[in-house]
């Protein structure tokens, strides 16, 4: 059986790692949109790498739990594709062998002038050099609202192929992964939502888990 999984900040809540809804798409009293933003990088960079120093570090001193632990154990099982919203390590570090971070990663930095990737250090600042140009030109590797994200060309393709949709921890509010269970169930998918609660899209899956995901994704893999 295909399965394609796409999760959200939800996943990561029990590993101590804030949701956006959670923290009312705040941080340090700046709302989250102005800062996980090309304009905000612009009018800000420092205060925008600051947050993403401060997450980086929040990410790093996390562990996984048993909802990433029971997804990596499912990679070896099935036909597996895993998509996260999520910019934290915690799949990998849980032993998934192949993530798609379609919003990019906190793990990568990203040279606004040459395109170069490395990885990030844990404190980046506007006088980061990029080591391949050495303009002073790092971005966190995130992809911003209004940015396109990442590998959306296999993305598509895993939704149109898959025979089972699940979408974990994630509110629905964020497109275009908010519209990826609609687009799996018109090709044929069954889709299935894992969250606390009811999110956004829930009448875009024909079955719901309510529950924290530690104790759901275990139950569901199983
Ligand atoms: C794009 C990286 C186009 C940053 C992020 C109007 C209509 C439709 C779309 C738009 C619109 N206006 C603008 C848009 C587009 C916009 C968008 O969707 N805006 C929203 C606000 C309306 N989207 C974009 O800009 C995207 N790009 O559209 O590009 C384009 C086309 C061509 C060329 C160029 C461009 C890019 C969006 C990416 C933004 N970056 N992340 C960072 O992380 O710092 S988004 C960020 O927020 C996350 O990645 C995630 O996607 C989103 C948060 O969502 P969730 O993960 O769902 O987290 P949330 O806190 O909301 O919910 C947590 C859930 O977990 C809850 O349901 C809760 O119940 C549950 N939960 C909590 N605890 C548990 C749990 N479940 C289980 N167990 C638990 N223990």
């Amino acid at each position: 059986m295909r399965i394609t999984v796409l999760t959200g900040a939800g996943i990561s809540a029990e590993s101590g790692l804030a949701t956006f809804r959670a923290s009312d798409g705040l941080w340090e009293e700046h709302r989250i949109e102005d800062v996980a933003s090309p304009e905000g990088f612009v009018r800000d960079p420092d205060l925008v790498h600051r947050f993403y120093n401060d997450r980086r570090k929040g990410a790093a001193a996390a562990q996984p739990n048993a909802a990433h632990r029971a997804l990596a154990e499912l990679a070896g099982r099935h036909d597996l594709t895993l998509i996260t919203q999520n910019v934290d390590d915690l799949h990998e570090r849980a032993g998934s062998p192949d993530v798609i971070h379609m919003h990019g990663s906190l793990s990568t930095a990203l040279c606004a002038s040459c395109g170069h990737r490395w990885p990030a250090p844990a404190e980046m600042s506007p006088q980061t050099p990029c080591p391949s140009c050495a303009a002073l030109a790092a971005r966190p590797d995130i992809v911003w609202f209004g940015e396109m994200p990442y590998h959306m060309e296999r993305i598509w393709a895993a939704l149109e192929d898959c025979d089972l949709f699940a979408a974990i921890g994630t509110s629905g509010n964020v497109y275009p992964a908010a519209g990826f269970a609609q687009h799996a169930g018109r090709m044929g998918a069954n889709c299935i939502e894992l969250n606390l609660q009811n999110s956004a899209t829930s009448r875009d899956f024909d079955h719901h888990i309510r529950g924290p995901a530690s104790e759901t994704v275990p139950g569901w893999v199983a």
